[in-house]
């Protein structure tokens, strides 16, 4: 399976809302890495201090996210910032399904659904969502089979523990071979469940049960996942490693999430997670025109 693997599991038409086509295909499969716009619909985002939490104000920063240029629109309702407690499948339902109906009557960008629940995946789905991502890598019950019925594509992230508890002291053998073998047992599960395999796309879940140096050391190896034969995804935008390596707090981590993007993709990253879409466009604009050069 190829890095273009992606694209085509992610419809080259609209949802069915009305958007325009979204040309997924012609993104990945030029070979540009496709940049997935974050959309928190949390009251606690970490940097969105609350201010996206209303329907209104999570499609227009959508939209916003759109215009940037983002490839694909991730919208989650479950913070899992450390320590956090999970919101109830209510109230994850009533954040997540209205911002993807309405966002994806407005923005001609496929929408994921971030979330671990297998009833959201469905819902999500059924208002219009084009992928599913899951920090839990689907082994909640029922999960898997909902992304294997759903039909779309699914990204299945490491993590170690729950977020209640995962930066608790993490402890690896080797976090690279560790967190390889278990994305490689996830990715078994999902072909076993009936995931079509140009559906499935990884993720090391950076900041996920995981020091400093866990994580650096993830960043620096990221080639070594890009050997299981499907799109990686990388998540580093504004986290705390990130903090931890600049000194800076969260509304100051631009650059470093900028570096860390750009040092994700020369090591094969095919989807970059981030806040900042039309920063991270202009780092890969940089680095296309190198490429082609
Ligand atoms: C991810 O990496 N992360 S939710 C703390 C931050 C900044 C951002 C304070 N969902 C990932 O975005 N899905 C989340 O700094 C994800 N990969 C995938 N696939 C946490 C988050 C964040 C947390």
């Amino acid at each position: 399976m190829t890095r273009s693997a992606l694209v085509e599991g992610l419809p080259s038409t609209s949802s069915g809302r009305g958007g325009a086509p979204h040309h997924l295909s012609r993104v990945l499969g030029a070979g540009r890495p496709m940049v997935c716009g974050i959309l928190n619909v949390t009251p606690d985002s970490f940097s969105d201090g609350g201010l996206f939490d209303s329907l209104e104000r999570a499609v227009e920063h959508g939209c916003r996210l759109a215009a940037e240029g983002a490839d694909l629109i991730d919208v989650g309702g479950e913070s899992t910032r450390p320590g956090s407690r999970p919101p109830t499948l209510g109230e994850e339902l009533d954040r997540v399904v209205p911002v993807v109906e309405a966002l994806g009557r407005q923005v001609p960008v496929p929408l994921s659904v971030d979330t671990s629940r297998p009833e959201v995946m469905r819902a999500a789905v059924a208002a219009g969502a084009s992928m599913v991502n899951d920090v839990r890598a689907l082994q909640r019950p029922g999960a898997l089979e909902a992304a294997a019925e759903l039909g779309v594509p699914v990204c299945v992230m490491h993590m170690q523990r729950s977020p209640e508890t995962m930066q608790e002291d993490p402890r690896y053998r080797d976090v690279v071979t560790d967190v390889r073998t278990f994305l490689a047992e996830r990715m078994v599960a999902c072909l076993d469940a009936g995931v079509r395999p140009e559906h499935l796309v990884v993720d090391p879940g950076f900041g996920f049960g995981k020091t400093l140096s866990h994580n650096v050391a993830l960043l620096a190896s990221l080639d070594a996942f890009t050997g299981l034969g499907v799109p990686v995804m990388v998540g580093l935008s504004r986290k705390s490693v990130l903090g931890r390596l600049t000194g800076r707090t969260v509304g100051d981590r631009l650059p470093g999430s900028l570096a860390a993007a750009l040092v994700a993709v020369q090591r094969g990253a095919s989807v970059l997670r981030v806040h900042d879409v039309a920063a991270t466009r202009d780092v890969l604009a940089v680095l296309d025109a190198v490429d082609a050069g």
